[in-house]
């Protein structure tokens, strides 16, 4: 289809302009973009992966990485990361994106902290002007199950979210259940809350319960966006 093979261009695009031979501990994101980037990285042949490490940033990266033959590495071995390749939900005119569409974005934001280089990849429905435009469900926030009524009345009552639900599971009875054991409430914004985004993530981030915020403000070095024209848009 035609997004997928967006996501295939800007995933090729990046590994291509971001990872260089010296490298050698690659942190791999999350979600469906990302397998793109690792099927470029194996293109690339065995001889320029063999020294390479590669960290995955879940359950299902850390699968990808095992499935696709790479070198699988732990972020306690190697907490600084030369280059990390995610995906994203929506990327704004600044390069702050919303991220845990597939709820993993707390392993993801660490990844992305330990990176010298942070790169996401997207097909061109993420490429916004503000955030929560075409990403309709809202920031993913992952709250430890205790506090999560908690967290949502705070949303509802004091952070102008009323709509923020608890995501629930499709294939399970009751909420999602991240690879870390917590839960994951979904939280629109409206666009004037979205012009100054980091300022939300760091409200919400105080409020007790709250493990991560599905925010990464000021932290990409680049966006690459696959667009239906076959063109690969570049935010830096
Ligand atoms: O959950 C995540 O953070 C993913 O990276 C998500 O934001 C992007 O998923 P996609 O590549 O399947 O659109």
């Amino acid at each position: 289809t035609a997004i997928e093979r967006s996501k295939q261009l800007a995933a090729w695009t990046a590994v291509d302009q971001h990872i260089k031979p010296e490298h050698r501990v690659i942190g791999i994101g999350s979600g469906s973009t990302v397998p793109y980037v690792v099927e470029r990285i194996v293109l690339q042949g065995y001889e320029a992966n063999k020294d390479r490490v590669f960290i995955p940033t879940g359950f299902q990266s850390k699968e990808l990485i095992i499935s696709s033959g790479l070198g699988l590495g732990d972020v306690d071995q190697y907490p600084t990361i030369d280059v990390t390749i995610d995906g994203a939900d929506e990327v704004d005119l600044e390069l702050n994106c919303i991220k845990g569409g597939g709820a993993c974005h707390l392993r993801e934001k660490v990844l992305a902290e330990a990176a010298l280089t942070f790169i996401l990849v997207a097909d061109y429905r993420k490429n916004v002007d503000y955030l929560c435009t075409n990403f309709k469900p809202g920031v993913p926030i992952e709250v430890v199950p205790f506090a999560y009524a908690k967290v949502l009345r705070n949303l509802h009552e004091s952070l102008r979210s009323p709509n923020a639900t608890l995501r629930m599971a499709v294939a399970k009875a009751g909420p999602v259940v991240t690879d870390n054991g917590n839960f994951v409430i979904d939280a629109p914004f409206s666009r004037e809350d979205m012009t100054d985004p980091y300022a939300i993530m760091a409200r919400i981030k105080m409020l007790t319960g709250v493990v991560e915020v599905g925010l990464f403000c000021h932290m990409a070095k680049a966006a690459y966006f696959g667009n239906q024209d076959g063109s690969v848009t570049a935010k830096w």
